[in-house]
């Protein structure tokens, strides 16, 4: 059996990822859209090798589609995603628009698969920077139990999209050509700085983007009452999100044993051999689909203390690899 495909923010940083990872994984595709705004109708796009031409969205767009992956930002979800569902299509959102909607399933499928059979339409794909953590985290609170998470994140240009990345380059030349770039991406210069802030402010003092870590990390994982610090920082990287992360568990647990956990961890790979320099770094891990961990030490700060270095591809188990798994989680269970 195949199905019709649409995908919206086609013409976008994970709107391309999502193609490739389509095509990579074989997802039995019937037709397959791609859309985007006004600004892109019939501008082309490539998939398995041919040409296809992009569609501005619009009501129609959704007749007849099995599945609709987003990826144009929360206020197209908004609009679209509602309208999508109720043509019959089944919507996995790559936006925050709907996470936190009790009605909505946030699923990671490593670590909570079983939601997708929840779903009344749409299913919402978690922020990239909370998947890598979960999908990394899990296993370990599995065994022992997770009270406390510290992280601090060193995240890529390429989570704020395709103009992101233009801007890191076209900055850099003109640093090194003494010339003045004017960041329109980003809220600060990129190249050869660092940025405390990813997505707004809010009131008391945490960014969006950090919320969205302590709010989705508990709704996947189950735990409402599980504590997570984080601190969102982005770095002048073009793929792939780091993360620095200490846990506090509830029983001991050492070094030795959350690597064994690790290592036969669905979709997670340990690199950890730090006197031979063997650690995850972006630029390796960029164009991979697994989650990558290393550094993994007793916290020497308190009592049941584990620190790590998650590092994983944004724009693929991010964005669009964990998207494209839960579309074939809706092919498991027979739920199109
Ligand atoms: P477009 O290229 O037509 O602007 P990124 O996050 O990498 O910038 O990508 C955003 C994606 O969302 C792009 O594919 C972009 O299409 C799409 N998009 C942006 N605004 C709209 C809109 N109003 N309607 C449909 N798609 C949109
Ligand atoms: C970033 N994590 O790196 C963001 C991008 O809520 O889906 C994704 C924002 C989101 O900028």
């Amino acid at each position: 059996k195949s199905y019709n495909v649409a995908i919206l923010g086609a013409t976008g940083a994970v709107g391309q990822t999502m193609i490739k990872v389509l095509e990579e994984r074989n997802f039995p595709v019937n037709e397959i859209k791609f859309l985007a705004s006004e600004r892109s109708a019939g501008k082309e796009v490539e998939y398995y090798g041919m040409k296809y031409k992009v569609e501005a969205v619009c009501e129609e767009a959704f007749e007849n589609v099995d599945i609709a992956l987003f990826s144009a930002g929360g206020e197209r979800s908004k609009k679209w995603a509602p309208i999508a569902a109720s043509k019959g299509a089944v919507v996995i959102d790559n936006s925050s628009a709907f996470r936190m909607d009790p009605e909505v399933p946030l699923v990671v499928p490593e670590v909570n698969p079983e939601d997708v059979k929840w779903h009344k339409g749409i299913i919402a794909n978690p922020n990239c920077s909370t998947i890598q953590m979960v999908v990394a985290l899990y296993p370990i609170h599995k065994v022992k139990k997770i009270k406390r998470i510290i992280v601090a994140t060193y995240q890529a240009v390429s989570g704020a999209g395709a103009t992101a990345i233009e801007d890191l380059e076209l900055e850099t030349k003109a640093v090194m050509e003494g010339k003045y770039f004017y960041p329109r991406a980003l809220p600060h210069h990129i190249a050869f700085n660092v940025i405390p802030r990813i997505d707004n402010f809010e009131p008391n003092g945490y960014t969006k983007e950090e919320l969205k870590m302590i709010n989705e990390t508990r709704k996947i994982m189950h735990e409402p009452d599980i504590k997570v610090s984080p601190t969102c920082v982005r770095v002048p990287v073009y793929v792939g999100h780091s993360e620095a992360v200490t846990i506090e568990t509830q029983e001991p647990i050492t070094a030795e044993e959350a690597r064994e956990i690790l290592k036969n961890a669905p979709g997670v790979v340990v690199e950890d051999d730090p006197f031979n320099n063997v650690y995850p770094t972006p630029i390796e891990v960029a164009g991979k689909d697994d989650v990558f961990v290393g550094r993994i030490r007793k916290d020497l700060g308190f009592e049941n203390g584990l620190s790590m270095w998650i590092v994983g591809d944004n724009l693929r188990k991010g964005a669009a690899t964990n998207a494209v798994q839960i579309a074939e989680l809706l092919v498991k269970y027979e739920l199109l």
